[in-house]
């Protein structure tokens, strides 16, 4: 069993690096490149895995490939993400704790493939007795990951097919380990996308399916040509192609998955038909008669009333005027030409970001776990958390501030998780223990998130004032009430710093690197806010799915609203509630690493990598893991694992006294000096020494079971 972590031979480098020579970023680094050069894309520190995004397609997922890890343990193949899938699935299976699998990373890492290649392994260890129905939910829930990467993944200038929403999945099992059902949840879909792209970046990719996947007669049913440089919403990035992607398959794949997942024709139409309007809508256009707006080319608007089944002139309403209620009387009031482009744009958002919410929400019930299959038995649930990445771009808004917050979040967790929750169970079970340093960010996230004092409290505070307040006071706000924050700066409270301008940037000093975001737009994206006219607009399609998809739109004009809830703090308190759920379940962890920003499948960027790897508080994860031991369990579950190899302690050991009879067994085996005592754990040093123990009573097995049998049959 020695060397079992070197068994791909020395030349790849070491696959655990808790087993490094020395702990030192430099020779963390050469490992890592080293198996990079070598094809070795993973990597572990214990129970993590370190996972480099390699650029080109790889032959390591096959069949061939489950069967090796299957029901393996971690230690016995080489490090390989399907080790992990199978680790969260066997706690979840033998120990029926829920268990989920936390995927980090920055943009273009690898996330979202590190989370498909977990779901694809999942189903293939599952649902061997090739049950129905089993088979039915593992096919939706891989299907559908085509349809929310078509409708909610997008080209960005770090990555072609960027996630623009986060997603948690959790896949529920029966009792024989068989998914029986799952759900996911979305988070903030970046809808501002729909309307603005910056240059190099696509919107949404199903934009650009349609116009070149769909047949030539659908085409001319939506009142669409080809060439997406023909349309505003399509065209803004000045990059509709992209050579790593195929929209004309891509159309036709997200058709099938469709199908497959239980849309029906009609239901796929409608959606291509939201897309079709969103794209005529932004070819609406304006001009001002006797001070009055008025759309520039109607036809447009007959177009997108008949597509979304609502009333044309309603419609032209609804563009130019909004309806307003005060004391008591309903009144029409005109926009402004530029309240209107934000009308316009703010409606076209909702329409897409409500038909998403409504794809998730049909996929959900695709997996729904039926009500007589939870009755039977227990029912655990592994979750995969595949989210956006830490993001900096020329020009960073509202929605990387929102993106980059939520990777703080899932660092904190990582490092309460891992690192905390390590040295804190040393500490209670009075082990020996070298404190470890490391960087903890809880002090950016309060920077976000604290009460009254937070940017996005200062932030709706801003909002909410019933007066007109500007992104600028917004952020002279922040610079008042965060000017002693060692994480925030502005040109205001650093005027040396000619890179911010002033009254339109603010800094963060994030975990990952300093990001300039531009105040701009900030508290209409927060606001959130769409006038009235349209909900009711979209209420009263008279296409049904449409309706559904709107059901404030019932609301009277005079109802009084509610102020509404910010986009931000939900948004926040939508990741906190994440956080809080992947908190209680046993986490597991990859950790994904971009080796360079030319998504070349050869060069190794050193200085990224080494930033990545610090971030990621890589390092100290391995001191933390080193520092401490392999393996630890609890002298109950251990005596009641391994009393079978002892004679003093088989088959049964005074109770009470578990400890002891453990003491007994590792001092008969000579590893007395490969562990330390703890109150209510064994901690052992090195796997070799579990292995053996392992060993040991498999060998003991088959007269167990003789044993086993005599004592059922009462003989002597
Ligand atoms: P992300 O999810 O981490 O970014 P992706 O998973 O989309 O990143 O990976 C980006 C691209 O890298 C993919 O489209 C593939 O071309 C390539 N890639 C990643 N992992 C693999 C792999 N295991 N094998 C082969 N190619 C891979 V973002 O969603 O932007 O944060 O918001
Ligand atoms: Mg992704």
């Amino acid at each position: 069993m020695a060397g079992i972590h070197i068994h791909e031979g020395p030349e790849f480098g070491i696959g655990d690096f808790v087993l490094l020579e020395e702990v030192s970023l430099n020779k963390f680094m050469e490992n890592l490149h080293l198996r990079f050069e070598k094809g070795r894309f993973y990597t572990y520190i214990g129970e993590v895995v370190v996972s480099v995004n390699p650029y080109r397609p790889l032959n390591i997922y096959g069949q061939d490939y489950v069967e090796q890890y299957q029901g393996r343990e971690i230690y016995e193949r080489p490090p390989h993400i399907f080790a992990i899938a199978d680790a969260a699935y066997k706690v979840m299976k033998r120990k029926s704790r829920d268990t989920c699998i936390v995927i980090s990373g920055e943009s273009g890492a690898g996330k979202t493939e590190a989370s498909k290649i977990i779901m694809r392994y999942i189903a293939a260890i599952t649902g061997v007795s090739g049950q129905k129905e089993v088979n039915r939910v593992k096919d939706v829930l891989i299907k559908s990951n085509a349809i929310l990467e078509a409708f909610g993944n997008a080209k960005t200038n770090r990555n072609d097919n960027s996630s623009r929403f986060g997603k948690y999945m959790d896949i529920n099992f029966d009792f024989k380990g068989d998914p029986i059902g799952g759900h996911i949840n979305n988070y903030l879909l970046e809808k501002s996308r729909v309307v603005y792209q910056q240059k190099g970046e696509r919107n949404f990719h199903s934009f650009y399916q349609l116009l070149s996947g769909a047949a030539e007669e659908k085409l001319a049913e939506l009142k669409l040509k080809r060439d997406p440089t023909l349309y505003h919403y399509t065209r803004q990035g000045d990059s509709h192609k992209v050579s790593s992607i195929n929209d004309r398959n891509d159309y036709r794949s997200v058709q099938d998955a469709m199908k497959a997942t239980g849309f029906s024709y009609k239901d796929a139409e409608t959606l291509w038909k939201i897309v079709g309007a969103v794209i005529h809508l932004g070819e609406v256009k304006y001009h001002t008669e006797d001070d009055q707006v008025v759309v520039e080319n109607p036809d447009q608007l007959t177009t997108i009333a008949k597509l979304l089944a609502i009333d044309r002139d309603m419609l032209e309403k609804a563009l130019c005027f909004r309806v307003v209620a005060a004391a008591g009387e309903v009144m029409e009031k005109g926009h402004t030409a530029a309240e209107a482009v934000y009308a316009r744009d703010a409606f076209a958002k909702a329409m897409y970001d409500h038909m998403f919410t409504w794809i998730v929400g049909r996929i959900n019930e695709a997996i729904e776990v039926k009500r007589d299959v939870v009755q039977h038995g227990r029912n655990t649930v592994i979750g995969v958390l595949d989210i956006y990445g830490f993001e900096i771009f020329d020009n960073n808004s509202f929605e990387q501030f929102c993106i980059n917050y939520c990777n703080e979040k899932l660092q904190q967790l990582f490092i309460e998780l891992v690192l905390k929750q390590e040295q804190d169970e040393y500490m209670r079970e009075g082990i020996e223990w070298q404190h470890v340093e490391y960087f903890n960010n809880e002090v950016i996230c309060h920077l976000v998130e604290k009460p009254h004092k937070g940017i996005m409290a200062i932030l709706d505070e801003a909002c909410l004032n019933v007066g007109k307040v500007t992104d600028v006071m917004f952020l002279h706000a922040m610079d008042q009430k965060l000017s002693d924050h060692k994480h925030y700066t502005s040109r205001r409270l650093e005027p040396a710093d000619k890179t911010l301008e002033h009254d339109r940037d603010f800094r963060v000093k994030h975990y990952a690197g300093d990001v300039m975001y531009s105040v701009i737009g900030f508290i209409d994206k927060n606001k959130d806010m769409l006038f009235q006219d349209f909900k009711r607009l979209l209420y009263g399609s008279e296409n049904a799915m449409i309706k559904s998809m709107w059901p404030e739109g019932a609301k009277g004009v005079t109802e009084v609203n509610k102020r509404p809830i910010t986009a931000g703090t939900n948004f926040k308190n939508s990741i906190i509630a994440l956080v809080e759920n992947l908190a209680s379940k046993e986490p597991h962890y990859v950790r994904c690493i971009k080796p360079n920003e030319e998504k070349s499948p050869v060069l190794f960027n050193e200085t990224r990598v080494r930033h990545q790897v610090l971030y990621l508080g890589l390092l100290e994860n391995v001191r933390v893991r080193r520092a401490g031991f392999a393996y630890r369990m609890s002298y109950v579950k251990f005596l009641e694992r391994y009393k079978c190899i002892s004679s003093s302690t088989w088959p049964t050991f005074r109770r009470g006294a578990e400890k002891q009879g453990v003491d007994i067994i590792l001092n008969e085996r000579g590893f007395g000096q490969d562990v330390q005592y703890g109150k209510t754990k064994i901690f052992i040093k090195s796997p070799q020494t579990v292995f053996a123990l392992e060993e040991a009573r498999a060998a003991r097995i088959p007269s167990l079971v003789v044993f086993l049998q005599k004592y059922w049959r009462g003989g002597t």
